[in-house]
């Protein structure tokens, strides 16, 4: 697994360059993130976005003071917040810069621009699309049944905004079209349209061509089934391999807060702890924001995965079809709750449904049901609303199994929430 994993990881980083050396190509620009400290050693074990550094600024500290005494180029910024992302300048490593940053006081904090991806990208977990599947597929799956989908309740989720930070979505999708609002953005191409798309191109170079489209589609159709009425922000942070940077993440939280987003979805992860992940979800956490994220793939103990490890974070592990630990489920005691995840129909690409398996499509469920009760209790802070996921969700038998006490508190009862909420008619 380690090997596995490794692998992927410098594969990555090294499609990432050849990308950038396309974009130059094509654009004709030379100031790409290919520059002469690309083929030095990473300073941390994690992969990350060659000769990018995410500053934290010093109190009376600009990005223009960086740029006129260090030669930085700054490339994006959180806006009202102490944090840029600065392009290397030619003769420095990230090692070097950073501790000449740290050393003058400019900046509080450095950390590489580190890949992110959905856990079913670093799984290798695909969709498996027959286009012969149909909404009905989606709506009398067994996997509803199991999380009681409230049908017909007066509680629909209307006037609650679900953001999708994913690879985007489906505006045109039938089951889709009519919540997508087209206030998000897109944090990879970086443009207003957060079209869920294929480009034709496997830049990963793991062998499949844009495994990672449709992701952001996937997910959404859970979450418009359960919360019908609930609008849907698509902020596109992954690519089309499913893979992005923790700084378009940070941008893309920062981007729903703006919004007013009540509900965030992350089914994704990134294998270290960010300073700039945090901060911004500590901003959304105060503002009132329910996040929920996949806690991983990896079919490992885990107590630090990352961002669903946080305590502004609820994280969610996936259940197979007799309710046992799907076999890549990670676990843990960070846990908050479970949800079906192994062979779940949504929709898809091509305005057709696909079945995927994944963290990713358990925690859609868990958002719909955060929707839900956020409508109930409109005031209700993240904290409480996560109790009400972990104290109404049905409690499972995993006695004497080494997950025992590790998928949190049962399998998530959406009308359970529904019902405690007190909105039920
Ligand atoms: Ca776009
Ligand atoms: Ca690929
Ligand atoms: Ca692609």
């Amino acid at each position: 697994m380690i090997v596995r994993m490794t692998t992927r990881r410098f594969i990555l980083a090294r499609a990432l360059v050849s990308v950038a050396l396309l974009m130059a190509l094509a654009t004709g620009c030379t100031q790409s993130t290919v520059g002469p400290n690309a083929s030095e050693p990473a300073p941390s074990a994690v992969a990350s976005v060659p000769d990018e550094l995410v500053a934290q600024l010093a109190p009376g500290w600009t990005t223009l003071d960086l740029e006129s005494q260090w030669g930085t180029t700054t490339l994006a910024i959180i806006p009202g917040s102490p944090f840029a992302l600065l392009g290397i300048p030619a003769g420095y490593t990230f090692a070097t810069l950073s501790a000449e940053l740290l050393l003058a006081g400019a900046c509080l904090t450095c950390e590489p621009n580190y890949y992110i991806a959905s856990p079913e990208a670093q799984q290798g977990s695909i969709a498996v699309y027959e286009g012969d599947f149909t909404h009905e597929d989606l709506a009398d799956q067994t996997a509803m049944d199991r999380v009681r989908a409230p049908r017909g309740l007066g509680n629909k989720g209307d006037g609650i905004i679900v953001a999708i930070l994913d690879t985007g979505i489906d505006p045109t999708h039938p089951d889709l079209a009519a919540r997508v609002r087209t206030d998000g953005y897109d944090f990879v191409s970086l443009d207003a349209d957060p079209l869920d798309e294929t480009d034709g191109l496997d830049q990963d170079l793991d062998g499949a061509t844009d495994e990672g489209a449709g992701h952001g589609t996937h997910v959404a159709g859970i979450i418009r089934f359960l919360a019908p009425d609930a609008e849907l922000l698509p902020v596109r942070v992954l690519d089309t391999e499913g893979n992005g940077t923790i700084f378009a993440f940070s941008q893309g939280i920062d981007h729903a807060t703006t919004i007013g987003a009540h509900v965030i979805n992350l089914s994704l992860a990134l294998d270290s702890y960010s300073t700039v992940g945090h901060y911004v979800i500590q901003q959304a956490n105060l503002q009132g924001i329910v996040m929920v994220s996949s806690i991983g793939n990896d079919a490992s103990f885990t107590t630090t995965h990352f961002p669903a490890s946080l305590p502004e974070v609820i994280g969610v592990a996936a259940l197979d079809a007799a309710d046992l630990k799907a076999g890549f489920s990670n676990y843990g005691p960070i846990v908050s709750v479970s949800a079906p995840g192994e062979g779940i129909t949504s929709a898809y690409l091509f305005q057709g449904y696909a079945t995927w398996s994944g963290t990713s499509m358990a925690t859609s469920f868990v958002s719909a049901a955060a929707a839900l009760a956020r409508r109930a209790a409109i005031t209700d802070t993240p904290a409480e609303i996560q109790t009400r996921l972990e104290t109404t969700a049905t409690a499972l038998d995993h006695t004497g199994q080494p997950y025992q006490g590790l998928m949190g508190t049962g399998r998530i009862d959406v009308l359970g929430v529904v019902l405690s909420s007190g909105q039920g008619s």
